[in-house]
């Protein structure tokens, strides 16, 4: 039996938290090798482990995979959270690089100079409320059932559910104008496998603090 996937990056969100939000979901156990320092990531580096000398990188069945969106659409692939034919994964696609577009501005926010800070933050809030939300809250309006695409779980509404919980964290109104996507977020968060995920003491992590950033920097300066 192939054993834990390995997740190597330092110890915040950044573009290693889709992955674990979306082993997650499978109800995939994972293990997690934090980088603390630049030799860390310099050891990495010398041992050919990092293709183009980037994380995040996945050990997984024999592969270490880099490329956050190769590595998710490896996970999506192999515990069917990538639609049922090539016309469902197409529509998981494209949403998925629309969240993605939005989850950069997001998911940097933290490590952007202070003086950026206000501006992008406007930005995220105009993108999600005028752009992004309408654009899936019409989705899922459009057929009336529980979920993104062909009425079952995908790494669509795993990847939206994340994007929704890390955007409210930035403004606690943000959903108040889209129902569909609130009660979305309520059905993922109710998976079993999420709920555990979603608890206290799990391997998701926090908002990358100035702490975080601190150390990020010094990692990669
Ligand atoms: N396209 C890559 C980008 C990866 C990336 O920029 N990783 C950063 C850390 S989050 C990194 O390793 N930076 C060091 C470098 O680019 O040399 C992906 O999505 O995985």
């Amino acid at each position: 039996m192939a054993g834990k996937p390995i997740l190597h990056y330092f110890d915040g969100r950044a573009r290693m938290e889709s992955i674990r939000w979306l082993l997650a979901a499978a109800g995939v156990e994972f293990e997690e090798k934090f980088m603390k320092t630049r030799e860390d990531l310099e050891k990495l580096r010398k041992d050919g482990s990092l293709m183009f000398q980037q994380v995040p990188m996945v050990e997984i069945d024999g592969m270490k995979l880099v490329q956050t969106r190769a590595i998710l659409n490896y996970i999506a692939a192999k515990y069917n959270l990538y639609g049922k034919d090539i016309k469902e994964r197409a529509l998981i696609d494209m949403y998925s690089e629309g969240m993605t577009d939005l989850n950069e501005m997001v998911l940097l926010y933290p490590y952007l100079p202070s003086r950026d800070k206000d501006g992008r933050l406007t930005q995220i809030k105009e993108k999600s409320r005028n752009r992004y939300f309408p654009a899936f809250e019409k989705v899922l309006k459009s057929h009336g059932q529980d979920y993104l695409v062909g009425n079952r779980l995908s790494k669509a509404d795993v990847h939206l559910t994340e994007l929704l919980y890390h955007t409210e964290e930035l403004d606690s109104t943000i959903l108040a104008n889209f129902p569909l996507l609130k009660a979305l977020r309520t059905r993922v968060s109710n998976l079993p496998t999420m709920k555990k995920f979603l608890q206290p003491g799990s391997q998701r992590k926090p908002f990358d603090d100035e702490k975080c950033v601190e150390s990020v920097k010094k990692i990669f300066s």
